[in-house]
C-alpha cells in the first residue's frame, strides 16, 4: 500500500513540468481584462490564482480534481461501517488528484489517528482562554501556537533546498489535519461542557470517527456519517473563497488597469510562513459572517423566526420575515455566493441526507429551512440585489447539527474549520512543490487609476 507521500512524489514531477511548460509557452497569454471594477469590486470573476484541487462553475457548483459531489459519493472509500465519503479519501483526492484504495485510506486514517494528541502547552493554553471567548478566536489561536514545534519552520531556519519545502510542508499539514479534532473538541468541552472528561483516540477510527467521540457523541452513527459527509464536503471550494485565499498562494495575473502580464504569487503560504501560522490566518477569514460564520448567523436568524412566529409557520409568514430582514438592510443568511448561480450542490447533498432519514425530515427547524427555501430565491429576485438568489451550504449545514443536539451555534464554524484545512492545505503543499513565490500584487489609487484611464 502507497503512503500519502509515495502518492505525491509520483504525481509532483509531472504537475511541475506543465508549470514550467505553462510558464514558457503561454506565459503571456491573456486570461482576462481587468478592469477598474475589479479592483473595486473585490476583484469578483477576475481569473488571478492558480488553485488545484479544485475549480467552480457557477452554475454546476464544485468539482474536485474533476468529480463532482455525486461522484465523490459513489468513488471514494467511506468508513468501514459507513457510507458517506470520509475525511481521509478527500484529503487523498484533493492532493493527489486520485481516488484512493480501501487500504490507502485505512493506512492514512491510522497515520492520522495515531498524530492526534495534542501538545500539552496547546492544552494549557485552551484551558485558560475564557469560555466566553468565540469558538473561532480560540481555534485560530491554538492552530497558531501548534506552530512550536513546525517541521517546516524548523527545516527553514536549518537551511533547506527549495526543492525539499514541500515534504515539510506536508508532515506539517498532516501534523495539523491529524491534531484539528482534538482541538475543536477541547474547546467545545471547556466552552459548553467545562469540567467533563474528553474521549481518547481510538486508533481504529477514522478523522471525524474520534471527532465525534472526543465531542461527546460517539455512539450516534447518523451524526458521525454527517459530519463525515459534512467535513468533506466543506473541504475545498477553489481558490478564490476568503479563507482558502489567506491560507495559501495564487497565481495571479500581475497587471496594471490597461495592460495584462501574467506573474506568479500568493499569501500568508507564499511568505514561506508555515503552515499552521498561514492556516491561522484563514481560519480568522472563515470567521466572519459573509464567509463561514454564516453557518451560525443561519441558524440564529431562523431560530429568530420560530421565536417570533410560532410553530404553524406558513410559507406566508416567512416571505413576512424575510422582508423584514431585507428592509432593515441586513442579508439574508445562507443565500447568495460570490461565484455560484445556482442552488449549491453541497446545499444540495446536505439536504438529501435528511431526505433520507424521517427522523430528520419531522424536526421542526430541518422544516423550516426547507420552507425557507421554498420562498427565499423568489423574495430575493423581487429585492433584485443579490445576483443569486438561492441557497449556499450554509443555509443546510447548521440545522442538522441542531437536530443532532448540537445546538451550540456559535460552535459552528469551527467545524467548518476543521474542515477548510483539506484544501488549503493542500495546496500549501502544492505552492511549495511548485516553487511559487511570494505574492505580491499591483494596488493603485484612486487618482493613480484616474490619470491611467484618462491617459
Ligand atoms: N441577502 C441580501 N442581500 C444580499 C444577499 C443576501 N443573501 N446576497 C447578496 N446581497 C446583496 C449584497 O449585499 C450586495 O448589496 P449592495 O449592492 O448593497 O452592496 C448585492 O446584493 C450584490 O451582491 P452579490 O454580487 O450578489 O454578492 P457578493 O458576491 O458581493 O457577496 C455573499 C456574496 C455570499 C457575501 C453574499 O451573497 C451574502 O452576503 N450572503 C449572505 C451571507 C452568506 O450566506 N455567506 C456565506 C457564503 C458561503 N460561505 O460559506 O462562505
Ligand atoms: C466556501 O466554501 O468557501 C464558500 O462557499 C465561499 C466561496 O466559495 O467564496
Amino acid at each position: 500500500t502507497k503512503t500519502l507521500r509515495q502518492a505525491l512524489e509520483e504525481v509532483i514531477p509531472a504537475k511541475q513540468a506543465q508549470l514550467k511548460a505553462l510558464k514558457a509557452e503561454h506565459g503571456q497569454a491573456v486570461l482576462g481584462d481587468v478592469k477598474v471594477e475589479h479592483l473595486i469590486g473585490g476583484m469578483r470573476g477576475l481569473k488571478s490564482m492558480l488553485w488545484e484541487a479544485s475549480v467552480l462553475d457557477p452554475l454546476e457548483g464544485i468539482r474536485f480534481h474533476g468529480m463532482t459531489i455525486p461522484d465523490c459519493q459513489r468513488e471514494l472509500p467511506a468508513a468501514p461501517e459507513g457510507k458517506e465519503i470520509i475525511a481521509e479519501s478527500m484529503l487523498w483526492l484533493l492532493l493527489t488528484g486520485k481516488v484512493p484504495t480501501e487500504a490507502e485510506t485505512r493506512q492514512l486514517s491510522r497515520e492520522l489517528a495515531e498524530k492526534g494528541e495534542l501538545p500539552a502547552y496547546v492544552e494549557k493554553l485552551i484551558d485558560s482562554l475564557p469560555t466566553t471567548l468565540h469558538p473561532m478566536t480560540q481555534l485560530g489561536m491554538g492552530v497558531a501556537a501548534l506552530n512550536h514545534d513546525s517541521a517546516f519552520a524548523a527545516a527553514y531556519e536549518k537551511g533547506i533546498k527549495k526543492s525539499e519545502y514541500w515534504t515539510y510542508a506536508l508532515e506539517d499539514s498532516i501534523n495539523l489535519i491529524a491534531r484539528l479534532p482534538a482541538l475543536a473538541a477541547r474547546i467545545f468541552r471547556n466552552v459548553y461542557n467545562p469540567g467533563t472528561p474528553i474521549a481518547g483516540i481510538n486508533k481504529e477510527l477514522d478523522l471525524v470517527g474520534n471527532y465525534v467521540n472526543m465531542l461527546g457523541y460517539g455512539g450516534n452513527h447518523d451524526l458521525t456519517e454527517y459530519l463525515r459527509l459534512y467535513i468533506s464536503l466543506h473541504g475545498d471550494h477553489e481558490g478564490g473563497n476568503a479563507s482558502a485565499h489567506t491560507a495559501r498562494e495564487i497565481l495571479a495575473s500581475c497587471m496594471d488597469v490597461v495592460q495584462a502580464n501574467a506573474c506568479l504569487k500568493d499569501l500568508v503560504g507564499s511568505t514561506l510562513s508555515d503552515p499552521y501560522l498561514s492556516y491561522a490566518a484563514a481560519l480568522y477569514a472563515l470567521a466572519g459572517p459573509l464567509h463561514g460564520l454564516a453557518n451560525q448567523e443561519v441558524l440564529r436568524w431562523q431560530l429568530n423566526m420560530r421565536k417570533e412566529l410560532g410553530d404553524n409557520i406558513t410559507h406566508e409568514h416567512i416571505k413576512e420575515f424575510l422582508w423584514r430582514t431585507l428592509k432593515s438592510g441586513q442579508v439574508v443568511p445562507g443565500y447568495g455566493h460570490g461565484v455560484l448561480r445556482n442552488p449549491d450542490p453541497r446545499f444540495t447533498a446536505l439536504q438529501e441526507f435528511c431526505d433520507t432519514r424521517p427522523e430528520l425530515l419531522a424536526d421542526p427547524i430541518i422544516q423550516l429551512v426547507k420552507k425557507t427555501y421554498d420562498v427565499a430565491p423568489d423574495v430575493l429576485k423581487e429585492h433584485g440585489k443579490t445576483k443569486n438568489p438561492y441557497p449556499n451550504v450554509d443555509a443546510a449545514s447548521g440545522c442538522v447539527l441542531h437536530h443532532y443536539g448540537i445546538t451550540q451555534f456559535k460552535y459552528y464554524t469551527v467545524i467548518f474549520g476543521v474542515s477548510r484545512a483539506l484544501g488549503a492545505l493542500t495546496q500549501f503543499v502544492w505552492s511549495r512543490a511548485l516553487g511559487l513565490p511570494i505574492e505580491r500584487p499591483k494596488s493603485l489609487s484612486m487618482d493613480a487609476i484616474e490619470k491611467l484611464v484618462k491617459a
